[in-house]
């Protein structure tokens, strides 16, 4: 479908040529103005973390290495922006859309607008939550469930010889979104067996630091017996930092604390040892976004899932790894 619409725009290319009588265009492009540069629209999410800021300079870092066009638009946390985004991209007719959804529910009408255009689209780091695979050619990302198991898992060894209860308080990331969604799931299996394992209390912090800060004050306030913090991201796991330090509490011994991303401020606070535990999630998905999109403009066939690989992270590791870490 795609070959169709490129052999319909490369006639359009010739014929603006033709009759433009650009005879001095000798870029080498072929297209008579930079016409064959692959142009992509991508959609973030926002700014909301370190993660976010290092993805969104890892996609504006390759698509320049890669000679790609870039549209970037910033939908600062909100879905209405990205389908506003996404609808514009479809206008200036790009040749693929890619984007990050904040949400994983509500995509349905306007990915088959898109696809209505003949623009393929691809998810990055995010997945979305439809019946519809056609309404995307892949999703590039993480296995949050994954990660949230690991984390458990980390935990349930670590007390392995106490008796507990462990009383655990969540920092989830933004409601409705994959990450959390998928973060939450992941670490109540690993706990599930045992049931010294209790989260007592749970909510969002919407992957910031401000909210981390303020919902841990909270929950420190109504909990005085909080043995573990696990926060979904680096950034609400560093506010709750503050929090719990403020309250006259030592983060990583009065309460054990466990995030996901291993941003270079996560690390940095888990070589100090307020963190215990970090589970890697890599935000540095831009040299791979921009060969699936060379290929699917191409017309070339992808693989429908592209998985990140990842590693989690104890204090004496992010010790070794902190001087190279890039982000
Ligand atoms: O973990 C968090 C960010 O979608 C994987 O979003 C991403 C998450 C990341 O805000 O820090």
């Amino acid at each position: 479908m795609f070959r169709k619409r490129a052999g319909v725009l490369l006639t359009a290319a010739l014929l603006v040529s033709v009759l433009g009588a650009c005879g001095d265009d000798d870029s080498g492009d072929g297209g008579g103005g930079g016409g064959d540069k692959l142009t992509i629209g991508f959609a973030q999410v926002g700014a909301e973390s370190g993660w976010r800021t290092a993805n969104t300079k890892s996609i504006q870092e390759s698509a320049k290495a890669a000679g790609v066009e870039l549209k970037f638009s910033d939908a600062q946390g909100k879905q209405e922006n990205q389908i506003k985004a996404i609808r514009s991209f479809i206008t200036q007719r790009v040749d693929v859309i890619a984007f990050s959804p904040v949400v994983e529910s509500g995509w349905d009408t306007v990915l088959k607008e898109a696809k209505d255009a003949e623009i393929p689209v691809i998810l990055t780091d995010r997945a979305i939550d439809s019946t519809d695979e056609s309404l995307y050619e892949s999703f590039i990302g993480s296995d949050f469930v994954l990660e949230g198991k690991k984390a458990g898992e980390w935990l349930v060894e670590d007390e392995k010889d106490e008796p507990g209860p462990v009383n655990i308080v969540e920092l989830q990331g933004t409601p409705g979104a994959a990450p959390a969604n998928d973060r939450k799931a992941g670490f109540a299996d690993a706990i599930k067996a045992d049931p010294k394992f209790k989260i007592i209390a749970s909510q969002t912090g919407q992957f910031t630091r401000t909210d981390g800060k303020q919902v841990m004050e909270t929950f420190l306030k109504s909990h005085p017996d909080i043995d573990v913090l696990y926060a979904h991201n680096d950034d609400m796991g560093l506010g709750a930092i503050e929090a719990i330090e403020a309250a006259g509490k030592t983060p990583g011994k009065d309460i054990k604390i466990i995030t996901v991303d291993a941003v270079k401020d996560g690390m940095t606070a888990l070589s100090e040892g307020k963190i215990n535990f970090i589970v890697e999630c890599s935000p540095l998905l831009g040299p791979q976004l921009m060969d699936l999109a060379k290929t699917v403009a191409d017309g070339g066939t992808v693989d429908k899932r592209v998985l990140t690989e990842e590693t989690t992270f104890t204090p004496e590791q992010a010790k070794e790894v902190l001087p190279e870490r890039k982000y």
